[in-house]
């Protein structure tokens, strides 16, 4: 039976039967997964690794290869005193071994901490921290930043973190090529209905939380997106955004294209110079991108000399895709647009392939399940008749039930019958189709990249000099919003520069996409009714500032 455990709230009984007997949830782990397709089909290549040779040559990985070296890592684990639930934090970029960790891993009862290659000291910090991590894999250095140094801080400030491992050449910590060995049989090999990993909240509180998602909901998650979106055993799926990220982990992404025996090809980097060759060399068939990314591709695609035309889909989804841009996909590219309107904490909307043009391009699509079950309601959780616009709820056969170790935020996070405040202002169409018409949370969506306003708020306060901040979107061209940080100094603070703001924060060792693209001073901020910062006004203030000096 489905366990509520203290760090979890599992699914009630009732529904854990439900989904189980409507087949949505089929009693397989990812580990006995992987094994199954690799007996099935050893020679077929699973992950093809265009940069991560250090000869610099292309790797491939056949579903044998993988299999054997998920097990070799998860014996090297073992050895190491990794053990079923212990957390380790995983932050690697588009490389062939985040695949032979994860699954390593998930073999035997470890739970990943999905990292992002952008995040720095002051999120690692926290993700090790309140997970209690035992091991923590980077790479030696990527894009120009070393990770080991950063390692070795948050090693000498965590007293669970006893390993870092490192693709690459390790420095002080362990090589991640010396921890595999012969395989051993796994104790306590998880069950379906157990925890298989913890993804990040893109968030709207002061530190992101965790999401805690069992092997059964996302498989149901991954083969639910495969029948959407196409992808079969011939597919070869690019992975174009990082690869932790939720949408190219599992919508239907890099572990949607494993679990149909298809190709994953790794892309290090998106643009159309890295991608578009790598399109056309490999076959790609489908890949995801966020719609800035999906701009520039577009563009791309009418000069281009490589030859694209194996793509058959192309997924956008992460932050509100224009229907002007949407538009322009498929003639640019060739190929079916398919919007996907997803979340870590569980829903995904897709848009179907044989949706007419109109829907594909004004909607977010309509969600996986027949199970999923999707409520629109006012201020006061009264559901609204169909095409009124109000608050997203949802619950489901993947939608998690709780953030992992946060009974208080469950408590406003989540209605008393367990279902999600997304906090996403959504309109449902006749068809059941949803378009995302605006946000209730305090969060920007920064092309995709979600910031919490309460994080940034919380490093500006920080700053000496500074009484008081809020953190707000603006509208920009390229990404749909920015980041905009209001500030009120202390009385008597001397001047201060926005870029000495936007270097403090940057000094705390965060992301870079966090910090504030614009800092304006105020003596004070426009109050609600109530008392509080009206945020609202700051961003026609800053909206309207911006149509003013164009
Ligand atoms: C508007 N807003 C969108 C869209 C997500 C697939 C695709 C995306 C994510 C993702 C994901 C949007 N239009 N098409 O996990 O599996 C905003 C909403 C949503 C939040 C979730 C997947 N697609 N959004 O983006 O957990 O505000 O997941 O609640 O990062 O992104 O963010 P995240």
């Amino acid at each position: 039976p489905q366990q509520h455990t203290p760090d979890a709230v599992g699914y009630p009984a009732e529904f854990a039967e439900r989904y189980r007997e409507a087949g949505y949830w089929r009693g397989e782990t990812f580990g006995r997964m992987l094994r199954e397709r690799a007996l099935d089909h050893p020679d077929r290549i699973a992950i093809v690794d265009p940069a991560g040779d250090p000869a610099g040559g292309i790797r491939r990985w056949t579903y044998g290869e993988l299999d054997d070296r998920a097990d070799r890592m998860a014996a090297g684990f073992l050895a190491k005193g990794i053990r079923k639930g212990d957390r380790v934090v995983l932050q690697l970029p588009n490389v062939a071994e985040f695949f032979e960790v994860v699954f390593a891993l998930f073999r035997i009862g470890a739970l990943p901490v999905f990292a992002l290659p952008a995040h720095r000291e002051s999120e690692i910090r926290h993700f090790c921290a309140f997970t209690e991590a035992v091991a923590y894999v980077i790479p030696d250095t990527e894009a120009g930043f070393d990770h080991r140094e950063l390692a070795s801080k948050v090693k000498a400030n965590v007293d669970t973190l006893r390993h870092v491992f490192v693709v690459g050449e390790p420095g002080e910590h362990t090589a991640l090529r010396d921890v595999p060995c012969d395989p051993v049989a796994v104790p306590d090999a998880p069950r379906p209905d157990e925890l298989a990993f913890l993804q990040l909240s893109g968030g709207s509180t002061g530190v992101p939380k965790l999401i805690p998602r069992t092997h059964d909901d996302y498989i149901y998650s991954l083969w639910g997106s495969n029948e959407i979106c196409g992808v079969d055993e011939h597919s070869v799926y690019l992975c174009a955004l990082p690869a932790a990220h939720n949408f190219p982990l599992s919508s239907p992404g890099t572990l949607g294209a494993l679990y149909a025996g298809a190709r994953v090809v790794l892309a290090p980097r998106p643009s159309p110079d890295v991608a578009f060759p790598l399109i056309e060399s490999e076959g790609v068939t489908i890949t995801g991108l966020v719609p800035p990314l999906a701009l520039v591709w577009t563009e791309a695609a009418a000069t281009t000399g490589h030859d694209l035309s194996s793509l058959q889909v192309l997924l956008v989804g992460g932050a509100k895709f224009s229907e002007e841009a949407a538009r322009r996909v498929a003639p640019a590219l060739g190929c079916t647009l398919q919007q996907v309107f997803g979340m870590a904490e569980g829903l995904v909307n897709y848009t179907r392939l044989d949706d007419p043009e109109e829907v594909i391009v004004t909607t977010q699509g309509r969600p996986i399940s027949p199970d999923d079950e999707v409520r629109v309601v006012d201020d006061e959780d009264n559901d609204l008749p169909t095409g009124a616009t109000g608050h997203l709820l949802t619950r489901g056969p993947y939608t998690i039930r709780g953030y992992w170790r946060a009974p208080e935020h469950n408590a406003a996070s989540f209605t008393a019958d367990g279902f999600y405040r997304t906090g996403d202002i959504v309109r449902r169409t006749e068809t059941g189709h949803l378009v995302v018409e605006g946000r209730a949370k305090d969060q920007i969506n920064r092309g995709g990249e979600k910031v919490a306003a309460e994080e940034i708020e919380n490093h500006i306060l920080a700053h000496p000099a500074v009484h008081d901040a809020a953190v707000v979107s603006m509208p920009d061209d390229y990404l749909g919003e920015r980041t905009c940080a209001y500030v009120v100094l202390r009385a008597g603070a001397g001047p201060v520069k926005s870029l000495a703001i936007k270097k403090f924060v940057r000094e705390r060792g965060l992301a870079a996409y966090k910090v504030p693209d614009r800092v304006e001073f105020v003596e004070e901020f426009p109050q609600t009714g109530i008392g509080k910062v009206s945020k609202k006004d700051l961003r026609a203030a800053i909206a309207a500032r911006l149509t003013a000096a164009q």
